[in-house]
C-alpha cells in the first residue's frame, strides 16, 4: 500500500510544481486543494503507514515552501553565458548617461610629472618610478647617513612592523633620493663607457608631517641625477634654469640658499618668490614671502664611492622638486591638501 501512496504522492508533486510556475503568488501553492487531499489522506490510511507518508509528505511541503521563497520559482530562465563575446551592436544611445559631456581627466598631478618627464626627455634624461616600499639602506646608508648619526632624525619616516634580512623594518621613503644609489649601480658600467648617467625619477612620499596649506604628509616629488667628468655647480643650476623656463613657459624670481644633506656636497636649497602675495607674507609661503622648492647640490663623494664608482674621475649633481609645489605655483593653487581629497570640484577645473 505504501507504494500506492508513494505513487500519488509524486504524481501529485509533478501536477503541483506545474501549478507553482503560473502562480504569480508563489506562496499560494502551500494552500492548494491537490497538497490539502493529500494531507486529508492522513486520516484515513493505517497507522503503520502513518509515518512514513508523513514524512514523504512533510519533504514535499518543504520543497514546495522553498520553491516558493525564490522570486524566479519555475521560471524558465535563459543560462547566460559569460564566456560569450560582447554585444558591440548594443547603441549607445540606449545609455544616454555615457553620452554626457562629463569625461574623467589625469589628475593634474600625474599631467605634470608626464609634462616634466617630456621635458627632460628633450634633454637626453631617460626616467625610472621609484618605489613606494623601501629600505633602511636606500633611505639612509647608501646617502652616507652613518649607522646612529643625528641627520637621519631630520626625516620624519613612517615604518613597518615587518623587518628585512638585516632585522630593519622597510620605510616608506620620505624622498625620491632614495633611488640614487640604485642608479648608479645600474649605470656604472655604461659611465666607464664615457655615456654619463642622466635620470629623472618621479615618485610618492611619505612624511610624517605636521600639514598645512603647504605641507604634506604623502606627496610627490621629481629626483634628478647627473654624473660625468668635469660636472659643476654651474651645470646643476643651469638644468634648473631649463626646467623651470620649459615648466612655467616664463621667468620666475628664484633664490639660491647654501644648506645641508647628507648625500650633496656642497647641498642648496632653491625657493621661487611666492606668487600669491608677491613677498609681501601669506598663509601659503609660512609669512616668508618664498616657497621652498626643492633641494640640490652635487653628489658627495661617498654616495658615489658606494655605488662602486671613483669619485676622483667623476662628478655629478642632484636634486629634488616638491611636485604639488610646482603644480600649485604654476596654476595658483593655494592649498596643497585640494590634491589628496578627490575633490571633483577642484580636479574639474584641469
Ligand atoms: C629632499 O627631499 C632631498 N631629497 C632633495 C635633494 C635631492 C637634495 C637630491 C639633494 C640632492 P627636501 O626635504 O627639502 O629635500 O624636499 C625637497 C622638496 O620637496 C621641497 O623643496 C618641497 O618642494 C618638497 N617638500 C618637502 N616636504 C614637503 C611636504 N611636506 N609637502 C609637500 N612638499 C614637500
Amino acid at each position: 500500500m505504501i507504494k500506492e501512496l508513494e505513487k500519488q504522492i509524486a504524481d501529485t508533486r509533478a501536477k503541483l510544481f506545474e501549478k507553482l510556475a503560473t502562480l504569480k503568488n508563489k506562496k499560494d501553492i502551500l494552500k492548494s486543494t491537490e497538497l490539502k487531499s493529500l494531507y486529508d489522506e492522513m486520516k484515513v490510511i493505517p497507522n503503520d503507514h502513518k509515518a512514513s507518508y508523513g514524512k514523504l509528505l512533510n519533504d514535499l511541503k518543504n520543497e514546495l515552501t522553498e520553491a516558493s521563497n525564490e522570486d524566479n520559482a519555475g521560471v524558465d530562465l535563459e543560462p547566460i553565458d559569460v564566456t560569450a563575446p560582447a554585444d558591440f551592436n548594443i547603441s549607445l544611445k540606449d545609455f544616454p548617461e555615457l553620452l554626457s559631456s562629463e569625461k574623467g581627466s589625469k589628475n593634474p598631478i600625474t599631467a605634470e610629472i608626464d609634462l616634466l618627464l617630456d621635458i627632460f626627455k628633450t634633454l637626453g634624461f631617460s626616467s625610472i618610478e621609484s618605489p613606494e616600499i623601501d629600505n633602511d639602506y636606500n633611505m639612509f646608508s647608501s646617502l652616507n647617513f652613518p649607522e646612529g648619526h643625528p641627520a637621519r632624525d631630520d626625516w620624519d619616516t613612517f615604518l613597518t612592523h615587518e623587518k628585512d634580512s638585516k632585522n630593519k623594518p622597510f620605510i616608506a621613503p620620505a624622498h625620491t633620493s632614495t633611488m640614487q644609489h640604485r642608479v648608479l649601480v645600474s649605470e656604472r658600467a655604461e659611465l666607464e663607457k664615457g655615456k654619463p648617467i642622466a635620470y629623472v625619477i618621479p615618485g610618492r612620499v611619505f612624511r610624517n608631517e605636521d600639514v598645512d596649506a603647504r605641507h604634506e604628509h604623502t606627496f610627490y616629488q621629481l629626483e634628478g641625477i647627473y654624473v660625468g667628468k668635469d660636472i659643476t655647480v654651474a651645470n646643476l643650476l643651469n638644468i634648473l634654469k631649463v626646467m623651470f623656463s620649459k615648466y612655467f613657459g616664463k621667468d620666475i624670481e628664484l633664490k639660491v640658499q647654501p644648506f645641508y644633506f647628507p648625500f650633496t656636497e656642497p647641498s642648496f636649497e632653491l625657493a621661487v618668490s611666492c606668487p600669491f602675495c608677491d613677498k609681501k607674507g601669506c598663509s601659503v609661503c609660512s609669512r616668508s614671502g618664498w616657497i621652498e622648492l626643492l633641494g640640490c647640490g652635487m653628489v658627495h663623494p661617498n654616495v658615489l664611492e658606494q655605488a662602486g664608482i671613483n669619485p676622483a674621475i667623476y662628478t655629478g649633481f642632484a636634486w629634488g622638486v616638491g611636485i604639488n609645489r610646482l603644480v600649485m605655483i604654476k596654476y595658483g593653487i593655494d592649498e596643497i591638501r585640494h590634491f589628496m581629497t578627490g575633490n571633483l570640484e577642484f580636479l574639474e577645473q584641469f
